[in-house]
Order: structure tokens, then sequence, then C-alpha cells
């Protein structure tokens, strides 16, 4: 399997965490990256390609143009009004207040334009997350020439980005973009399968009210869970997206018996909807020594889920999200590869 990567990642590197009531190193670090890499040269997944760079259209058909140039000037904005530390945002319009003004000054559109207090935009945000997003397209683009798999190693992740606002490391839904480039090429059915233990809020958002974009997803469960607001079971999609987005909650403390029974479930969606490509939101902060997740998978659980991603037989596009174990990540995602890998070579 071909993975594609830049280094561009290492410009997203902040110098905090805001969690737990702590300031803490942040758990999503370029480490991560390097780890994953690493395993993928361990192993010799296949090539690793460097990005193309695709502009930004593909970013501007699923994101507002608004919350893109707030992006690409937030730095230095904040810069000119608070010096160089880390941005972060402070409070959010909630229950009675209003969406409907963007606010003139950075720590204003810093709120409009988020959902959280543990997201940094450093000096380097901009380049990562659009190096992060063109991993994604030039990934999508193998696979639209016919590669039947490929590894986008994305770091920023994109999942909990919607079309305008950032939150949970994410800035750029990379998995959207994919998927709307894969629509924009012709595709008629795209299905997401996000894996990640966080719920894939800014996914759903996104193609809530499509069918050609089907959104299934097993995450812990928002009673308990991060990003507390969206993932329950009964979104299940609006308008012509009615009956395309399916959540599949989970209890802290979930381990493979009772994911593998709910994999299987959503894995049986997706092949009723049977889609022209699969794209994978593959994190692994399911991992039960992920040290801000309560799932408790073991890794060689990941590579029984990558055989069960092969059943599908589909072309798909793994899109790394989550995962803060750093002496396991690498092991835990390229487990997912090769053994997606060795099931589409023994057929
Ligand atoms: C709260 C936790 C952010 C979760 C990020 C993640 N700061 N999402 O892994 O998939
Ligand atoms: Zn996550």
């Amino acid at each position: 399997m071909l993975t594609v990567y830049s280094d561009n990642h290492r410009l997203q590197n902040a110098r905090f965490e805001l969690i737990d009531g702590k300031l803490l190193p942040p758990f999503e670090n370029p480490l991560r990256a390097d780890r994953v890499l690493a395993q993928v040269q361990q192993v010799g997944l296949g090539a690793v390609l460097p990005i193309q760079t695709f502009g930004l259209d593909p970013i501007l058909r699923v994101h507002d143009p608004g919350y893109v140039a707030f992006l690409q000037t937030a730095w230095s904005d904040w810069v000119t009004a608070h010096g160089e530390y880390d941005a972060l945002p402070l409070n959010w319009a909630v229950r009675t207040m209003r969406h409907d003004r963007v606010p003139e000054t950075i720590d204003g559109r810093l709120s409009y334009y988020s959902f959280d207090a543990g997201t940094p935009i450093t000096s380097g945000t901009w380049q990562a997350i659009t190096a992060s997003a063109n991993v994604a397209l030039t990934a999508q683009q193998q696979i639209a020439q016919g590669a039947g798999s490929a590894f986008a190693l994305c770091r920023p992740p994109g999942h909990h980005a919607a079309k305008d606002f950032y939150g949970g490391y994410c800035f750029l839904n990379n998995a959207a973009i994919a998927a709307q480039a894969f629509c924009d090429a012709g595709a008629a059915r795209v299905a997401i399968l996000d894996l990640d233990y966080h719920h894939g809020n800014g996914t759903q958002a996104i193609f809530y009210e499509r069918s050609d974009v089907l959104f299934v997803s097993l995450h812990g469960h928002p009673s308990q869970e991060y990003p507390y607001f969206l993932g329950f079971e009964d979104e299940l999609g609006q308008g012509a997206g009615a009956g395309y987005n399916q959540n599949y909650p989970l209890r802290w403390g979930t381990d493979w018996s009772q994911y593998q029974t709910v994999l299987a479930e959503a894995l049986n969606r997706i092949k009723t909807y049977s889609p022209d490509v699969l794209l994978v939101s593959l994190g692994v902060d399911t991992f039960e020594q992920d040290p801000i997740s309560e799932f408790k998978l073991k890794s060689a659980d990941y590579l029984k889920i990558g055989a069960s991603l092969a059943g599908l037989k589909k072309p798909t596009l793994f899109v790394l999200e989550g995962g803060y174990a750093i002496e396991q990540i690498g092991v835990n995602v390229v487990n997912v590869l090769t053994a997606f890998e060795e099931a589409e070579l023994s057929r």
C-alpha cells in the first residue's frame, strides 16, 4: 500500500495544550506522525509519496470562504494583538446568544470559528493544515487513478472540523475534502467509516443532508465523551441525507468483544450502500493505553480491523486521525494497513 506524507506536519508544534485544567505538552504533537512513518518504513508497507499541491479550490468545496480566510491570517492577526503565544479562544456563543455576526477582532473571530480551547493556532498552523489536506488529496488522486488502496498520513487530523469551525486538534477536514474530491471526480456513492475514538462531528455535519456520502461512526458515547454534543444514534441524516448517517456510540470500557459486533454491523450498513469507494477516518485512540481515551482495544485487534475492512472489497483510502499512545501508535496504525493488504492479496 502506498503512503502519502509531508514533513510540513512539523509546523504544527504548539507549546502546550489546555487539558484537565492544566497546561500540558500537547498530545497532538509531531512525534505522532514520525512514529507512524517510521513503522510504515520498518514493515516496508510500500512507496512513500510526497504531496502534490491542489490549491484552495478543493478545500473551498467543503469549507466556508470566510473560515478559510480567517485560518490563513489568524496567526499574524493574533501576533499583532498579543505577541507570539499560541492563539486560543476563551468564550463561545451558546444558548440565547447570536451566531449571525462575525466579530471584527481576532479574539472574537477565534471564538466565532471554534468550539474548544484545546486546539492552539501557531506560527506554522496554516502551512501544516494545507499540507495535511494535500496529503489526503494526493492519496485520493492515487486511488482515482487506479490504486486499490492508499494511506494518507495526515497531521494535523481533520474529522472534528466542520464547514466553518475548528476544534479537537482539527482545522481542515482532510477526509471530507478527499470524499468531496471523489464526488467531483464522478463517484456516485462514497462511504466514510470513522473509527477514531471521538465522534467525527465535523464530517457528519458536512454531509448530513446528502445521500452521495454515507457517514458511519463508532465512537465514545457523547454522554460521556468529547465532543459531547453530537454523535448520538438518533442522528440519521436530514432532507436528501435522511438515512445516510449512522452513529454507533459505545460506552467507556468497550473492548474487542463488544467492538467487533458493532463493527460488523457498521460494515453491513456500508455493504448495503454499495459505495464506489471507502474512506476510513483511522484514529487509534481506541487503544487500551491511549492517554486521553477509555476504550480497551489491544494492538492485535487492529489486525482484525484491517482484515474486516478488506472484506468490503472496495478501493479504500485510509486517512489518519487521532491516537496519542506514542510508543504504540505506529504499530497500531500499520497493523490495520498490513492486515488489510494481506487480506486483499490472499483473495
Ligand atoms: C479534548 C479532546 C480532543 C480529542 C481529539 C481527538 N481536548 N479527536 O483525538 O479525534
Ligand atoms: Zn480522537
